[in-house]
């Protein structure tokens, strides 16, 4: 299975769904990257009135490039389209393996639709083991990292990696003795996190890349 061409379907699959008037977010990550593509093909070549809201200065740079009207600050987007590192049946979702979690989650929050793009491979039974991407800031990070490891988390600091927002990223290995979203209520209390890559709630649509080279959504 040649794994870019599928995210290339992916992401001309997914901006299919875009229509004339809406608002648009945009995600980070490679098959973001794809969507971003077909997307900015479908404004020049279809005229549609569309405005974009970019996660990331990678996806602002690219959606610049193509021409794409941006907005910075929008109260409200119709539909954002983003990949996703790990999603379950239940749809609980890991991000942030690209470190662009705050502002996606910002974005997702925002919006009326949130659909994830996918290959088959990031759907997972569970999320135990999985590494999640915790944004923190440089200020006393060692007392904010050693709060979080008193929860029973191992975790690694990003190396030599800051955010778009100029913060550090912790990255943590989902323990299996703590029910997920319980840890992350836990870590999210702690002064000095700003975010989790944990998206509960949001309900998305998921387009995935199947092994034969289809795409589906569930
Ligand atoms: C960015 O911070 C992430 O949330 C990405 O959306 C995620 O890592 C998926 O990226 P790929 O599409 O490159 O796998």
């Amino acid at each position: 299975m040649d794994y870019n061409k599928l995210k290339q379907s992916i992401g001309t699959f997914a901006a299919q769904m875009v229509t004339s008037g809406m608002t648009v977010g945009l995600g980070t990550g490679t098959t973001a990257h794809a969507f971003i593509k077909a997307l900015i093909e479908r404004y020049n070549n279809e005229k549609l009135e569309i405005e974009c809201v970019a996660t990331s200065i990678n996806s602002e740079n690219l959606a610049k490039s193509g021409g794409l009207p941006l907005l910075y600050d929008p109260l409200s987007i119709d539909c954002t389209f983003d990949g996703a590192d790990w999603i379950t049946p239940k749809k609980l979702v890991v991000k942030g393996l690209g470190g662009a979690l705050l502002r996606e989650k910002i974005v997702a929050f925002a919006s009326k639709k949130l659909v994830l793009m996918v290959d088959h491979r990031k759907i997972t039974q569970t999320l135990a083991g999985k590494l999640l991407p915790i944004e923190i800031i440089p200020f006393a990070f060692s007392a904010t990292i050693q709060h979080i490891e008193k929860l029973g988390c191992s975790g690694k600091l990003r190396d030599n990696f800051t955010t778009d927002n100029h913060n550090l990223i912790f990255d943590v290995q989902i323990p299996s003795h703590i029910p997920i979203e319980e840890l992350d209520r836990q870590i999210s209390s702690i002064p000095g996190v700003v975010e989790t890559g944990l998206f509960k709630g949001f309900s998305p649509t998921v387009v995935v890349g199947n092994e034969d080279g289809s795409i589906g959504t569930i």
